[in-house]
């Protein structure tokens, strides 16, 4: 009788790393619980979409250490791919625009989002959604 016990011990806990690893493999190593924890400044318990647009423009002037007006590709290193970039930077030029950015920003909180509320809960910051907009704020 213990012994069965064990075994389905031994078998939960199995199934919890396995679990757990699938998510660490397929989002950018941020939780939603530590992205509010680190991002969500106001007390509530999700992110609005005011502070995520604060937090994109802070973060724009941050990750531009060259302190020009546009973000070049090698600033978005880790944060955009080849491809985001291509499907961003509207007007085709080396550089994203402020606005070109904090427009990503949004579309990728709107993204997110999935009960359209205008706040992401740490359910729907662990989401795939969700993850590609912490993958852009979070490094
Ligand atoms: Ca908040
Ligand atoms: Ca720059
Ligand atoms: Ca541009
Ligand atoms: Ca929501």
């Amino acid at each position: 009788m213990s012994h069965t016990l064990f075994r389905l011990g031994a078998a939960a806990v199995l199934t919890g790393m396995l679990s757990l690893g699938g998510i660490v493999s397929a989002s950018a190593a941020t939780s939603g619980k530590d992205a509010l924890a680190l991002l969500n400044k106001d007390g509530d318990d999700t992110l609005e979409i005011v502070e995520v647009i604060d937090l994109g423009s802070k973060l724009f002037v941050a990750i531009n250490p060259d302190g020009d007006t546009t973000l070049e590709k090698d600033e978005t290193n880790g944060r955009l791919t080849d491809a985001d970039w291509k499907a961003i930077n509207k007007d085709g030029d080396k550089t994203l625009e402020m606005d070109e950015w904090l427009a990503v920003v949004r579309t990728r909180f709107n993204a997110a989002d999935a009960n359209k509320d205008g706040k992401l809960t740490a359910k729907e910051l662990d989401s795939p959604a969700g993850q590609k907009l912490l993958l852009l704020l979070v490094k």
